[in-house]
């Protein structure tokens, strides 16, 4: 509901042409006004923020358009500037979603195809399983492309890149989605270059792949460009599931530092022993502290929105996969019933969906969450998510792991 808030109002850019848009105006007006202003207001104060926000952008971008403007706006007086800004923004919007063959990424993918205005990459390690999950999802044939990239090979995240530009599509947005949690493995596993899998997968082989993208992103016209990378609650001490043991501590990172191989160095960031929660909830915390080590080194020169967030407990995906069936039976009414932290696959895609392309939410820095009447908040990080000598150290060591320094 909230995605159908937030796609009315990016139509707000685009020419209301069909009944059906207007129709489900009338329908989300009461979820829109959850933010506090009614949904024309809304639609205003958006477009007139968005127009600032990509005034800078807009005027190196392109003295043609500006131009062409000029001229049209003499021939035919009835043209204004904000019809010109509609026309612009009229191409699809241009996301990578890693992971979407399952889970929040296929639900993610899901909410945005449906809304007409998004060409969704799923970019997923098993080709064929990512083919059905969107048939099945009922995407239509032409909102999305299936690209392979596992994460847990840097040569085949560099094989993506070059496979996503020869296809010559814009990136407007990128979304760190996938990840892999092992709660019940004693010994831990290594990606092709022998970093510990959940690290591995979860945080190096995104940060290589946003690294590669940024610059696609920076040449994106997209009127509001973002890097999204996933989080949890449970990477964040200052709450209560970050509290179930064992919890995320990096350390001094020197397992991180020695390559989290198992051999010379530990597989922990911390240099401990291997528990597989915790190489999970650890991973976690290097994503949110890689979203705002990006905001701090990018932000204000590009534009680009940088945002982590937690959507919710999905209970039920395939994360869980790897727990004791017993768990993966109590879990779901576990929380449903006893820490009402449970959402729905679809919802939680909806959430994902809005930080993609909801123009409310382009504040960059922020690690989104969500209340019990599902609407967006700022959420406070725990101590060490937010430590920014942590966050430089751990993408500097990253950078020397992913060999860009
Ligand atoms: C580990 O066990 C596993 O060892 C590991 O392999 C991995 O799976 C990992 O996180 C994943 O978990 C965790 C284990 C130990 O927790 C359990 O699963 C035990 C369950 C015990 C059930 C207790 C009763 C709950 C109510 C019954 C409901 C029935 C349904 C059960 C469904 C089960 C699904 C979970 O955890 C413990 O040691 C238990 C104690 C955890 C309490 C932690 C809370 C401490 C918080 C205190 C500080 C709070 C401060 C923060 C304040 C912030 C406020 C904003
Ligand atoms: P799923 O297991 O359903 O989805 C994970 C996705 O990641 C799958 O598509 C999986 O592919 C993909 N993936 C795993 N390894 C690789 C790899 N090496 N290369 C490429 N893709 C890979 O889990 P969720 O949907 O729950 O998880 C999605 C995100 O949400 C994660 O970042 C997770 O940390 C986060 N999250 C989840 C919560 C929850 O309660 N479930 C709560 C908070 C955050 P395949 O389909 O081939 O297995
Ligand atoms: Mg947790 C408000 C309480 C709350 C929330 C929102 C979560 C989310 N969990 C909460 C509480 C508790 N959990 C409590 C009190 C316990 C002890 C009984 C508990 C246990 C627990 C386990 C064993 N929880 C878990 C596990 C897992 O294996 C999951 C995990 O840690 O994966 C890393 C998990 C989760 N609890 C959550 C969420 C969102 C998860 C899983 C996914 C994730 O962080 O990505």
């Amino acid at each position: 509901m909230a995605l159908q808030a937030a796609s009315l109002v990016s139509s707000a850019f685009s020419v209301r042409k069909d009944g059906k848009l207007n129709a489900s105006a009338s329908s989300s007006f009461k979820e829109s006004s959850l933010f506090g202003v009614s949904l024309s207001e809304q639609s205003k104060a958006d477009f007139v923020s968005s127009s600032l926000r990509c005034k800078r952008e807009q005027s190196l971008r392109n003295n043609k358009a500006i131009i062409r403007a000029q001229a049209i706006a003499t021939s035919t007086p009835s043209v204004t500037k904000s019809s010109l800004d509609r026309k612009k923004t009229l191409r699809k919007g241009n996301v990578v979603v890693t992971g979407a063959s399952s889970g929040l990424g296929l639900a993610t993918a899901k909410a945005l195809a449906e809304t007409g205005k998004w060409h969704v990459i799923m970019a997923c390690r098993d080709f064929l399983k990512a083919e059905r999950a969107a048939q099945s999802a009922g995407m239509p044939k032409d909102s999305y492309t299936v690209m392979h990239l596992d994460l847990a090979s840097l040569d085949s995240v560099r094989q993506f890149v070059d496979n996503f530009r020869r296809a010559e599509m814009p990136l407007d947005v990128l979304v760190c989605n996938a990840a892999v949690y092992q709660p019940t493995a004693n010994q831990p596993t290594f990606t092709a270059e022998g970093f510990e899998l959940s690290v591995g997968i979860n945080h190096l082989g995104h940060f290589l792949l946003s690294r590669l993208l940024i610059d696609d992103l920076k040449n994106s016209d997209y009127p509001s460009k973002r890097l999204i990378i996933v989080g949890s609650i449970t990477g964040n001490t200052n709450t209560l599931a970050g509290n179930v043991p064992p919890k995320a501590n990096l350390g001094d990172l020197r397992g991180l530092a020695g390559g989290l191989n198992g051999l010379n160095s530990s597989a922990m960031i911390d240099g401990g022993d291997f528990v597989g929660a915790k190489a999970y909830k650890d991973s976690k915390v290097c994503n949110m502290l890689t979203m705002q080590e990006f905001h701090r080194r990018f932000h204000e020169d590009t534009g680009i929105t940088f945002a982590s967030l937690y959507p919710g407990c999905i209970a039920t995906t395939g994360l869980f996969r790897e727990h004791i069936p017993l768990f993966r039976t109590l879990f779901p009414p576990f929380q449903k019933y006893i820490t009402k932290g449970y959402v729905s696959e679809s919802e939680a895609g909806k959430r994902l969906a809005q930080v993609v392309a909801d123009p409310s939410l382009t504040k960059s820095g922020v690690y989104w969450s969500w209340n019990k009447t599902s609407a967006s908040f700022e959420n406070q990080l725990s101590q060490e998510a937010s430590d920014v000598e942590k966050a430089r150290r751990v993408w500097e060591v990253s950078e020397k792991l992913v060999g860009l320094a």
